[in-house]
């Protein structure tokens, strides 16, 4: 294997570097140094964010018009194969660098716009520095390029070329194939999660109607295969997302509103359902935008304009009516806004919010003048959704009037701290953690066990609202989220305020069995839902009590899995002895803080929100009505479970 610091003097010779292609390795030099700056991280996300980097390589291909067909394969030993049916890459001598243009793609790193013209240039993450990055973080890159009749192939490990371009004979065929074995003194995860790779893929396909990706898992032999096209779209995004919440539809087609004007295009796709949710995704550039920005921005002013103005004309709303808001008109909706430019501008804290302030009316005046005309060819469909927002905006005054009215009680209660809660001496949040322990008898071993200088403990015990199937108003006021909701001291939905919050670990602890993770998914749907926040700044925890007790006369150890109970039996060689814990209430108070409280010897799983689409999507299996699609993810993923990211 050669390095970059292994490379030996004669090949440095023999490559016969010039003053411009020191400067290239430099460059490459600099990713190596710095690989967060160009990936984001060096972790799993980084990892995966490789292929994304030269797949989305091949969808600009694809967005130019020369290529239909995306390949993937995820290979044995670490390696993927990413190949596209385009023009392959020209060749020849680039004037500037000297060597072949197709060498300089995965040698020079390009800061800013790709080169070339044409299409928009655009698509995921880097913007075109792509190739180079990868390379620099491969320990090996092989490309086979089919460009203009002829075969060419070339290979590089750590950035540098080890095997320059050679021509491999005449040839009918076209495009690129790159093959790349990401670097393990880079990475600290290199392997690849399937499903993390399918989903991206499948936005991908949804957002380029038409585009055929091939992914297969070639790793083992029973790997899966899976084939992506969609002729309709962001059409059949909204359908997928629907089905996937197995949501009974207002209206059986997804509206869809399309403008295009030559350098740039808007598109909108979407349905109402029954559901109290929304779930609404936006993309510049086929590029996620969480953080909204202009479009989105356009998309919601359009809709609530539209629907109140319809509302006001067909009498659905009243003189003296208030007007709906926002909420009310996107509850039960599922919606895509995808738009293209160029020079899109990102902006905000993790630079996925549009800035282009041209987007904004151009999906505005879409929807407005789109929207209209469907509702008034539509009378029917326009019930159902009129009926539907008045339903809403009806629940969120009887909500607010439930809130006020807990306000009022609470300051009458002269906010007083539920009766359940163990609560800690100090004061300030940086340093305390509540537990919220299901059920009372575990609560009490905690309440003894704990370190009461700066753990409080919240017992709950009973039945748990499932907020997933409850519309606001029944969240408000109840009686099991109520005491939970007044410890923290944060507030709920959109007053939530995180200055306020009493403690900066929320550590959920229940037992590791069934009911224990029914009510971990409750309570972080809850969060999820009702107080975002809390998980986007990584203030939720799981605590992780042991599964055994293993012991042998007067040794005692903890086994946390399967495994390490038969690691530790057989440490203790003859006559020890495993038994199960049935639940955390069978621990005395000094187990308990020695295997899962105490700070210097526990384990605690941070609840990390990786990628929001898919979490959303996660908490609607779950814990939406949906039987099915439930079964197969806890099938899918209950290998897991052991470390739970969602
Ligand atoms: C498996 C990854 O990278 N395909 C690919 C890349 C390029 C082209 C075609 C291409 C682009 C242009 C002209 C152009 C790239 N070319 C360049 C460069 N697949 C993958 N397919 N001809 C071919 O943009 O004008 C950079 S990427 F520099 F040659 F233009």
């Amino acid at each position: 294997m050669k390095g970059v610091n292994a490379l030996s003097e004669e090949q440095k010779v023999t490559q016969k570097y010039d003053e411009s292609q020191i400067q290239v390795l430099e460059g490459l030099e600099a990713v190596r140094k710095r690989p967060g700056m160009y990936i984001g991280s060096t972790s799993a996300r980084g990892l995966h964010h490789l292929v994304y980097e030269i797949v989305d390589n091949a969808i600009d291909e694809a967005l130019a018009g020369h290529c239909d067909t995306i390949t993937v394969e995820l290979l044995p030993d670490g390696w993927v194969s990413v190949q596209d049916n385009g023009r392959g890459i020209p060749y020849g001598i680039n004037p500037q660098k000297g060597i072949s243009t197709l060498e300089v793609v995965f040698t020079v790193l390009h800061a800013g716009g790709k080169f070339g013209s044409g299409g928009y240039k655009i698509s995921g993450g880097l913007h075109g520095v792509g190739a180079s990055v990868v390379n620099a973080l491969a320990q090996r890159v092989e490309v086979v390029n089919c460009h203009g009749g002829k075969c060419h192939t070339i290979a590089f490990e750590r950035g540098y070329t080890v095997e320059p371009l050679c021509e491999q004979g005449d040839t009918e065929e076209h495009g690129l194939t790159v093959r790349f074995k990401a670097d393990g003194e880079i990475f600290e995860e290199t392997e690849y999660d399937f499903d993390i790779l399918l989903t991206r893929f499948r936005e991908q396909a949804f957002l380029n109607a038409g585009l055929k990706f091939i992914f297969t898992d070639k790793r083992t032999p029973e790997g899966e295969s899976v084939i992506l096209q969609y002729e309709g779209g962001i059409r059949s995004y909204v359908e997928h997302l629907t089905r996937q919440r197995d949501a009974e539809v207002l209206h059986p087609d997804v509206m869809y509103f399309a403008v295009d004007k030559g350098t740039s295009t808007a598109e909108v796709a979407m349905q109402y359902n029954t559901n109290y949710n929304e779930v609404l995704v936006t993309f510049a550039n086929d590029i996620n935008t969480p953080e909204g920005g202009t479009h989105e921005a356009g998309f919601k002013a359009a809709l609530t304009k539209v629907l109140n103005d319809y509302a006001r004309k067909n009498k659905f709303l009243k003189d003296d009516d208030k007007n709906l808001t926002g909420e009310d008109v996107r509850e039960g909706l599922v919606a895509i806004v995808s738009v293209k430019l160029q020079e899109a501008q990102f902006e905000g804290q993790t630079k996925s919010k549009l800035g282009n302030s041209e987007m904004r009316a151009m999906v505005d005046n879409l929807v407005s003048e789109k929207l209209s005309e469907y509702l008034e060819e539509n009378p029917s469909v326009a019930r159902a959704i009129m009926d539907k927002a008045v339903t809403a905006a009806h629940a969120r005054e009887a909500a607010r009037r439930a809130r006020e009215l807990t306000r009022r009680k609470s300051a009458l209660d002269s906010m007083r701290l539920p009766g359940k809660l163990a609560d800690c001496q100090d004061r300030r949040p940086e340093v305390t953690e509540l537990y919220i322990v299901e059920g009372d008898s575990a609560g009490g071993s905690a309440k003894q066990g704990r370190d009461s200088r700066f753990q409080a403990i919240l017992p709950l015990w009973g039945k748990m609202l499932n907020v997933e199937k409850a519309r606001v108003d029944k969240v408000f006021g109840n009686d099991k989220l109520s005491p939970v909701i007044t410890a923290l001291g944060a507030g709920i939905g959109d007053e939530f305020n995180l200055e306020k919050l009493r403690y900066h670990k929320i550590v959920i602890m229940a037992d590791a069995d069934v009911d224990g993770s029914h009510i971990r998914c409750l309570m972080l749907t809850f969060f999820f839902r009702y107080m975002r926040p809390l998980i986007d700044n990584g203030y939720v925890y799981i605590a992780q009590p042991p599964l055994y007790r293993v012991h042998k006369g007067k040794q005692e150890r903890y086994a946390f899995s399967d495994s390490e109970r038969d690691v530790i039996l057989a440490e203790l060689g003859n006559g020890a002895l495993a038994d199960r814990y049935k639940g955390l209430g069978e621990m005395d108070p000094d187990q308990l803080w020695e295997t899962t409280m105490n700070p210097d010897t526990r384990t605690m799983l941070r609840v990390e929100l990786q990628d929001a689409i898919a979490a959303d999507q996660m908490f609607t299996v779950l814990m939406g009505d949906a039987v099915e699609p439930r079964r197969e993810f806890i099938e899918k993923n209950a290998r897991f479970v052991e470390n739970l990211d969602i």
